[in-house]
Parts: structure tokens; C-alpha cells; sequence
């Protein structure tokens, strides 16, 4: 059973998603469609993307999209034993870091960008709980191009409904406290999709020993 986390009626100004033990927040219009068309293309344009390949059972699989890592040069950060080290701030990502801590009230050090080309890329159910992200991370992720839909599910309730949103273009999705501690999420492939979307999750990594 899967569930819409979208209320019929959503605010300019985000909406609180109800997600148990988790706060999320969504705002559907962070940015304006016509500077999501501009933003998407100097991102497609300056960022430089690559598909990466992980292993699974000692064989080599790539990634199902293209990514891209940045932020202060401290900002090492390594999932699915892959290991990034920050790619320098575009003037454009600075932009978009110094909107979202203003109106967010938050601190970021980096940014992952993702670029999903069309219906079969995807990302598989995970958690962003890497140690150097801190015990209770908050992640602001910013979605650009054609909308894809966002799962969500309980990491230990196996009985709790699937919950779901689509993340539209120009949309803030905040996953705050208790998202990455409690729930794992994915991007599904969908099929017959031919558009492309980018996403932008900002973080805080801590320096580690
Ligand atoms: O594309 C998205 O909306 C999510 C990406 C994501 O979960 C990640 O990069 O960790
Ligand atoms: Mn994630």
C-alpha cells in the first residue's frame, strides 16, 4: 500500500509532510519556473558530470545517473564505498547555497547533484546516514526538470505504508530530523519517462578524525 504525502491544498510558503517520528517539509514553488529553465541549463552546461561505477558481490556496476560532488575543500565524503572529494563551488551553486541557508536557517558545506536523464535512471532505496553527516542530518533537496516521484519507507516497521511525492520542478523538498534515522528513500525508475531532471541535495559534513 502506498500513500501521497501531498495534502490537495500546498502553500507557496512549504508545507509540514506527516511523516511519523520524521519531519519533512515541502515547497513546491521554491523557485520560479523560468529560473528553473535557466538554472538547468547552466547546470547541464557548466557541471561536470560523471557516471560512476560501484561494486556489487566484486563486480562493476555504474550508477543508474550522472553525479557530480562540491563544496569546501574539507568536504570528503564517501557512500557505497565510493570515495568523493569536493569539486569547488560554481558561482551558481553559491547562489542557490546563500537562498536556501537564508531561508531555511541552515548551514551547508556541499552539494550532490544528480542529473537523471530520463525514466530509467534512478537511485535505490538508501538512507543518507554516512557518519559524516552527523547522527540527524537535515538535507535540503532541490528538484529542476520534469517531476519524478520520491518514496519513502520505514526502516524497521515493515507494517507502515509506503509514502510517496512526486518533486517537481523548481520544488524544496527539507528532510529534517528522523527522515534519514528512521526512513529509507529511492527514485523509482519509471519507465516510458523521457524527460530529465536534476537534483540538488545540500548537507553539512563534519570534519572526520
Ligand atoms: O533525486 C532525489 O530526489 C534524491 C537523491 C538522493 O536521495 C541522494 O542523492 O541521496
Ligand atoms: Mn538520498
Amino acid at each position: 500500500m502506498q500513500y501521497s504525502l501531498l495534502a490537495a491544498d500546498t502553500g507557496t510558503d512549504g508545507e509540514q509532510l506527516s511523516l511519523p517520528g520524521a519531519e519533512l517539509r515541502y515547497y513546491p514553488a521554491f523557485y520560479s519556473h523560468a529560473l528553473c529553465a535557466d538554472y538547468q541549463h547552466q547546470l547541464l552546461r557548466d557541471i561536470p558530470w560523471q557516471q560512476d561505477t560501484l561494486s556489487f558481490a566484486g563486480k562493476p556496476v555504474p550508477v543508474p545517473r550522472l553525479q557530480s560532488w562540491h563544496g569546501d575543500s574539507h568536504s570528503h565524503y564517501s557512500y557505497s564505498g565510493l570515495k568523493l572529494v569536493p569539486q569547488a563551488w560554481t558561482p551558481l551553486l553559491s547562489r542557490i547555497r546563500t537562498d536556501l541557508q537564508s531561508r531555511l536557517h541552515l548551514s551547508f558545506n556541499s552539494v550532490l547533484l544528480n542529473w537523471y536523464r530520463n525514466g530509467n535512471d534512478s537511485v535505490a532505496w538508501h538512507s543518507d546516514d554516512e557518519p559524516e553527516l552527523g547522527p540527524d542530518p537535515q538535507i535540503a533537496s532541490l528538484s529542476f526538470g520534469i517531476a519524478r516521484r520520491f518514496d519513502l519507507k520505514h526502516r524497521t516497521l515493515p507494517q507502515q505504508p509506503k509514502f510517496s511525492i512526486e518533486l517537481g520542478d523548481g520544488s524544496l523538498l527539507l528532510m529534517g530530523p528522523g527522515v534519514q534515522q528512521h526512513y529509507l528513500h529511492q527514485i523509482p525508475k519509471q519507465s516510458g519517462l523521457t524527460g530529465t531532471r536534476l537534483n540538488l541535495t545540500f548537507r553539512f559534513v563534519h570534519a572526520m578524525a
